[in-house]
C-alpha cells in the first residue's frame, strides 16, 4: 500500500498545492524531503476524514430524512448484530492502520540523525538564537568547525513601537536577522538544540523541522535542503515577553560559497577551524562565554553587541540610549562603580548582565565602559 501512496500521494499534494498557492491557509511550500512527506501526510489524512465526514454525515442525513416516523416508519428494535459490530471494529481499524504506517515510516526518518554532514548546536536565549557549528564530517570535516555566533532580530525598534502609524513594516517584519545561520544545499544537517533559560522551540516550517530546545538537555533533529535561498522560521514555543522577537533565518548557499563563508568567519573571530577542532576541551564551556571569549575575555564593544544592543541602542522601556549624553550625565555621577553594580545586579526593568547570566563579571564591565564611552 505505502508504494502506490508513494505514487499518487505527492501527485494530489501538488495539485493542492498549486491551487492554493495563493492562499494564505495552507502549509509553507515544503523544501526537504521530510517538509514533502509531512505536507503529503496532511493532505491524504485530510482527504480520508473529509471521505469520512461525507460518508457518515450523508448516512445520518439520509437516514433521518427518508425514515422519519411523520412519513410512517417505525424504529426497528434488534440487538446483538454480529455483522455489524465486526464491521464497525474492523474498518475503523483498517483506516487507522492506513493513515498509522506512512506516519511512521515519517516519524521514523525524522527521528534519523545519524551520518550527518555537518553538526551545529542552536541554544535558545531570552531573546535570540546562539549557533555553534561543533563539527563537520565527509568532506565538510573542520571546515566549519568553532563558528559561532548569535542570531538577534534585527527589524527596527521604530517598527514595532511604532506609536506614530507611519512607520512601513517590511516584507518579513519579525522575520529578519543580524547573522542568519548559514548552511550548504544538499547537506545533512544535524541541529542539537538546547536553552540557556527557559524552554525555546527550533522551528523552520518550510523545513519540516520542529525541535525543543530545552535548558539542561540536548535534542536533535535535522534536514538537508534541497535549493539555495533563505528561509524564515521562528521560536515556537512561549518562552517570555519577547517570544515574538527571535527569529530563524536560513541561508541556504552552495557548498563552495558555504566554505568561502566558512573561512571569512574563522578569519573574523581569529578562531581558525584547526585550531578549535584541536581543542575539544573547549566544547565542555557554556556557548555562551565562548561567544565573549572568542572577541576576546574584555571586548567590551563585541558584548555591547550581543547583549545589551538590543535594549540600549533604541532606549526601549526606559533604557538609556546608548550616545544621549543628556540621558547619561546623571547616571554617570553615580560613578562607575556603581554602573558596573547595577549593569552585574540588574536595575528596575534592566536584567542582571543584560538576561546573559553566563556573562563572566568583566565582560559586563567591559559592555559599560564601552557604553559609557559613547555618552559622555
Ligand atoms: C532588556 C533590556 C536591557 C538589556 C538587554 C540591557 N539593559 Fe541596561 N538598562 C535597561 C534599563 C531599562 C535600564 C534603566 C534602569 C533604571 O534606571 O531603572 C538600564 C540601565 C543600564 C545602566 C545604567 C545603570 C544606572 O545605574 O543608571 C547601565 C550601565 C546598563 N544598563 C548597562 C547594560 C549592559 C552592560 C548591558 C549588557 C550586558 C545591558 N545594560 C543590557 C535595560 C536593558
Ligand atoms: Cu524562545
Amino acid at each position: 500500500m505505502a508504494s502506490t501512496m508513494k505514487t499518487w500521494i505527492p501527485a494530489v499534494a501538488a495539485a493542492v498545492w498549486a491551487g492554493s498557492a495563493a492562499a494564505t491557509l495552507n502549509l509553507q511550500e515544503p523544501t526537504t524531503t521530510i517538509a514533502a512527506q509531512i505536507y503529503s501526510l496532511h493532505t491524504y489524512i485530510l482527504v480520508v476524514c473529509a471521505v469520512i465526514f461525507v460518508l457518515v454525515f450523508g448516512a445520518m442525513f439520509y437516514s433521518i430524512l427518508k425514515h422519519r416516523k411523520s412519513v410512517g416508519h417505525k424504529a426497528a428494535h434488534f440487538h446483538e448484530n454480529t455483522t455489524v459490530e465486526i464491521v464497525w471494529t474492523v474498518v475503523p481499524f483498517l483506516i487507522l492502520l492506513g493513515m498509522a504506517a506512512p506516519a511512521t515510516k515519517t516519524i521514523l526518518a525524522m527521528k534519523d540523525t545519524s551520518n550527518a554532514d555537518i553538526t551545529i548546536k542552536a541554544v535558545g536565549y531570552q531573546w535570540k538564537w546562539g549557533y555553534e557549528y561543533v563539527r563537520g564530517e565527509g568532506d565538510l570535516a573542520g571546515v566549519s568547525d568553532g563558528i559561532k555566533f548569535y542570531s538577534n532580530l534585527s527589524t527596527t525598534m521604530d517598527e514595532i513601537y511604532d506609536k506614530t502609524g507611519t512607520v512601513k513594516k517590511g516584507d518579513n517584519y519579525l522575520l529578519d536577522v543580524d547573522n542568519p545561520l548559514v548552511v550548504p544545499v544538499g547537506k545533512k544537517v544535524r541541529i542539537l538544540t538546547t536553552a540557556n533559560d527557559v524552554i525555546h522551540a527550533f522551528w523552520v516550517p518550510s523545513f519540516g523541522v520542529k525541535q525543543d530546545a530545552i535548558p539542561g538537555f540536548i535534542r536533535d533533529t535535522w534536514f538537508t535542503a534541497e535549493k539555495t535561498g533563505e528561509f524564515r522560521g521562528q521560536c515556537a514555543e512561549l518562552c517570555g515577553k519577547e517570544h515574538g522577537f527571535m527569529p530563524i533565518v536560513v541561508k541556504v548557499v552552495t557548498v563552495d560559497e558555504f566554505k568561502t563563508w566558512a573561512a571569512k568567519q574563522a578569519k573574523d573571530t581569529g578562531a581558525p577551524a584547526a585550531e578549535t577542532a584541536a581543542a575539544p576541551a573547549a566544547e565542555a564551556a557554556p556557548a555562551a562565554e565562548k561567544v565573549a571569549a572568542a572577541g576576546g575575555a574584555a571586548d567590551g564593544k563585541k558584548v555591547y553587541e550581543a547583549t545589551c544592543v538590543a535594549c540600549h541602542s533604541t532606549g526601549v522601556a526606559g533604557a538609556p540610549k546608548v550616545g544621549e549624553k543628556a540621558v547619561w550625565a546623571p547616571r554617570l555621577a553615580q560613578g562607575k562603580d556603581a554602573l558596573y553594580e547595577h549593569a552585574i545586579k540588574g536595575k528596575g526593568i534592566m536584567p542582571p548582565k543584560g538576561g546573559n547570566p553566563a556573562l563572566p563579571d568583566a565582560d559586563v564591565k567591559a559592555a559599560v565602559d564601552h557604553m559609557v564611552a559613547l555618552s559622555k
